[in-house]
């Protein structure tokens, strides 16, 4: 790729329940490393529906819907694990590069040397278990972006932002 053609990007990473179950927070984050990123925000969130449902639009009429849940939001391994990590990473052409180390969506048909391909599975529901998400366009990015952070939790302004009153304080929003 040119130096033309190089984009400066921003992306969003969750690392998904699996990844917490089998303790592999640390070795993601040395794969992503490879992409050499800056990480402009992070927390760990307890996933609701509602937010599984418009994180996940195009699958949420899919019949498979209730168990990709059960996945996402970590109930299909009990209380402690309820919780995804989220990041939103910073970068010449982030979100190709993760989507490159991350792999093939299905772990079975990922290259062995991506995330996916080495640590997700298929379910015995059918629920590809792929421990991580990235996002796949800038779209995407940005939507993502907005349903899962508040401005303020990001340490650059990287989208348009406004500011309301809000019971007498001033709160930033997406613009
Ligand atoms: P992506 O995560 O590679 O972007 P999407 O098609 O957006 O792939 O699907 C979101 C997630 O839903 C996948 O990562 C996987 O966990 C799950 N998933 C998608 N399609 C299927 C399917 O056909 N069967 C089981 N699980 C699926
Ligand atoms: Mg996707």
């Amino acid at each position: 790729m040119t130096e033309a053609t190089k984009k400066h990007q921003y992306t969003l990473i969750i690392l998904k329940p699996d990844a917490l179950v089998k303790y592999l927070t640390g070795n993601i984050l040395t794969h992503l490393l490879e992409a050499r990123l800056r990480i402009v925000g992070a927390k760990v969130v307890k996933v609701s529906r509602e937010l599984a449902e418009l994180h996940y639009e195009h699958l949420k009429d899919e019949p498979f819907f209730d168990d990709l849940y059960e996945y996402f939001s970590g109930k299909a391994y009990g209380p402690d694990y309820e919780r995804v990590l989220v990041f939103v990473s910073e970068g010449v052409d982030a979100i190709s590069k993760v989507r490159r180390i991350a792999g093939a969506t299905n772990p079975l048909e990922a290259d062995p040397i991506t995330i996916r391909g080495a640590y997700g599975r298929i379910s015995k529901k059918g629920i590809m278990e792929n421990v991580i998400h990235c996002s796949d366009s800038e779209e995407s990015a940005k939507r993502e972006i907005h349903l899962w952070f508040d401005p303020d939790e990001i340490i650059e302004e990287i989208y348009p932002t406004k500011t309301v009153i809000k019971n007498n304080y001033e709160v930033t929003e997406w613009a």
